[in-house]
């Protein structure tokens, strides 16, 4: 089956989904944007629950994802993955940022997640093109089939993305 796919404008720190994904560093130990929001309203326990990550795995590789509690927050689960810094390599880029989206969802997946969330990873400080990022964010979540995953929503902070997303699903 394929998920359904919808569009939220605003806050993902506010949404009730079973996992919402953040858009977060090689460090994993916090930044500004989606990933310090989602800090800063979940609290110190999903911080607490990434440096045990840290000590057992290491640093958290671009493209590929983790998982901790919500702390605070309305859902169950944190997908921490780390997009790519966009560098004009496009074709590495994207597929980093594929990367990002596939391995959030199998992650989601095996923890038994109905209802995911994804911020516009990437768009932000790291830079990557808007328009690209939504098609490849929209591609990869469209041809990805689950048993288990009902719901994926695309949450857009800023008009831009909104545009762009709203045209993509049309
Ligand atoms: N809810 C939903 N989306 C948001 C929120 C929010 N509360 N806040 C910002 N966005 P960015 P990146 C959107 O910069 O480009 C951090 O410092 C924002 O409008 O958060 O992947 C990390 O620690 C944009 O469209 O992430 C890394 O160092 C999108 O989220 C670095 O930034 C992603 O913007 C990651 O950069």
């Amino acid at each position: 089956m394929k998920p359904t796919i919808e569009i939220i404008k605003g806050d993902i720190t506010k949404i009730n989904a079973d996992a919402i994904v953040n858009a977060a560093n090689l460090s994993l130990l916090g930044g500004g944007g989606v990933d310090g929001a989602i800090h800063r309203t979940g609290g110190k326990q999903i911080l607490e629950e990434c440096m045990e990550i840290r000590n057992r795995q290491g640093k958290c590789k671009t493209g590929e994802a983790v998982f901790t509690s919500a702390g605070n927050l309305p859902a169950k689960y944190v997908i921490h993955t780390v997009g790519p810094i966009w560098n004009n390599n496009e074709e590495k880029s994207s597929k980093l940022l594929a990367n990002c989206y596939n391995n959030s969802l199998k992650l989601a997946e095996s923890l038994g997640v109905k209802t995911i969330t994804f911020p516009n990873i990437s768009t932000g400080v790291y830079r990557f093109p808007k328009e690209l990022a939504g098609k490849i964010a929209v591609e990869t979540v469209r041809n990805f089939q689950s048993d288990v995953i009902e719901k994926v929503i695309f949450i857009c902070f800023d008009d831009e993305n909104e545009e762009i997303y709203k045209k993509l699903l049309q």
